[in-house]
C-alpha cells in the first residue's frame, strides 16, 4: 500500500533553543507554535526492498539519509519490522533557511511511516518519534497551536507536543516574509548547541521562558493578540540575544532583517496590530489580524531584499491526501 501526507510546518512564538539530550533531542525549554497552512512536506511512502530516499526528485545521498535513516531504523527496532521503505518527499518552500522544513519534513516522515508499517501510534507518540528526528517538528503533528512538553523523565518519553487549540479557534495570520532562500551556513542544530555551551547568557534565557510560555499560552486561551504578539516578539529577541554572544556568534540576519523590524513598530506606531518573530534565519514572520494583510504588505514594498511574502493561516495537523 502506497500513502502520500502531508505535514505542515509550524512556527515558535515561544522558541525552543538548547537540547538537554542532544541524542534523544530532549529540549530545555518547553516552547509553543503555530502550524501553518501554506508551509508544507508532501511526502509519500511504499514498503520496498531496499531503503531508497528521494528528496525533490533526486536520489538524496548517504549522508543527507542519515537522519531519515536513523528515526526509521529507530521505528523499525522499536516495534520488531523487518520491512523498507521507498520514500519520495518536497517542500513548496525553501529548505533550511529558517522556515522550519524540519518540522514538517519529520513529522510527515513520523506521520507516513505510522501508517506504511500499520503502527496506529496516538497523536503524542507520533510526536514524540517527529522530535527524533528533529526537535521542531514534535509541534506539527498538530493543527492550531500546541506546546511541546520538555518532560522529566531521562528517557525523554514524557517530551511530546499536546495541542493547545486547534485551527478552527482563532482565524489570525502569519505573514512569512522572505529575505534570504538559500540554506543557511550554520544548521540550528549546531548553533543552540554553541549557544548552550558557550553563551554567558543562556541561564537567563531559561529563567525568563516560563513567564513567556504563560503569557502566549493564555494570550491564545483569550485570543488576545497583543499580549500574545509582545510577548513573541520579546522572546525572539531574547534567542537571537543568546546566538550573537555564543562563541563564535550565531548571526542569522541580514540588513532586511532589521529594516523589516523597524517596519513591523512602525505599523504599531500608526494602529495596526502586528508583531514580528525571526527563527534560526534572516527570514521575518509578522504576526497580524487577517484584514491588516494588505496594508502590512503594501507598507513593506520599499524595503530592500524582500524576496516573497507567503500568506499563511492557521494549518491542520498531517493529512493524508
Ligand atoms: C523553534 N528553532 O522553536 C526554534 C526557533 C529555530 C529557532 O526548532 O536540532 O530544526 O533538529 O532539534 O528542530 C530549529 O531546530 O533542530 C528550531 P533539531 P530544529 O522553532
Amino acid at each position: 500500500m502506497k500513502y502520500t501526507v502531508k505535514a505542515n510546518s509550524n512556527i515558535a512564538l515561544v522558541k525552543y533553543w538548547g537540547k538537554k539530550d542532544s541524542v534523544l533531542k530532549t529540549p530545555l525549554n518547553n516552547s509553543i507554535s503555530m502550524t501553518l497552512d501554506s508551509l508544507y512536506t508532501t511526502t509519500s511512502i511504499e514498503l520496498w526492498d531496499k531503503d531508497e530516499i528521494y528528496f525533490s526528485g533526486h536520489q538524496i545521498t548517504d549522508k543527507e539519509k542519515s537522519k531519515i535513516i536513523d528515526l526509521i531504523d529507530i521505528i523499525r527496532n522499536d516495534f520488531k519490522i523487518n520491512k523498507h521503505v521507498k520514500i519520495k518527499t518536497e517542500n513548496n518552500f525553501p529548505t533550511a533557511s529558517g522556515l522550519a522544513s524540519s518540522a514538517s519534513g519529520f513529522a510527515a516522515l513520523a506521520f507516513a511511516l505510522d501508517k506504511v508499517f500499520e503502527l496506529n501510534l496516538s497523536a503524542e507518540n507520533i510526536s514524540k518519534y517527529a522530535r527524533l528526528g528533529s526537535g521542531s517538528a514534535s509541534r506539527s503533528i498538530y493543527g492550531g497551536f500546541s506546546e511541546w512538553l520538555k518532560g522529566k523523565k531521562v528517557d525523554g518519553s514524557d517530551s511530546f507536543a499536546v495541542q493547545i487549540k486547534d485551527e478552527k479557534y482563532w482565524d489570525i495570520s502569519m505573514l512569512v516574509i522572505i529575505v534570504d532562500d538559500q540554506t543557511k551556513d550554520k544548521g540550528s542544530t549546531e548553533g543552540m548547541d554553541l549557544t548552550v555551551k558557550t553563551c554567558p547568557f543562556y541561564p537567563s534565557w531559561l529563567e525568563t521562558v516560563d513567564y513567556d510560555l504563560n503569557e502566549v499560552r493564555n494570550g491564545i486561551l483569550n485570543k488576545d493578540l497583543e499580549r500574545v504578539g509582545l510577548t513573541m516578539e520579546h522572546n525572539c529577541l531574547k534567542m537571537h540575544s543568546t546566538m550573537l554572544t555564543t562563541i563564535p556568534s550565531v548571526i542569522y540576519w541580514k540588513p532586511a532583517t532589521l529594516d523589516i523590524i523597524h517596519k513591523v513598530k512602525e505599523l504599531r506606531q500608526l494602529g495596526v496590530n502586528c508583531y514580528f518573530t525571526i527563527d534560526a534565519g534572516a527570514n521575518v514572520k509578522v504576526l497580524c489580524e487577517n484584514y491588516d494583510v494588505n496594508r502590512i504588505k503594501e507598507y513593506l514594498k520599499p524595503c530592500l531584499g524582500i524576496k516573497n511574502i507567503i500568506w499563511s493561516k492557521s494549518g491542520s495537523s498531517p493529512v493524508v491526501c
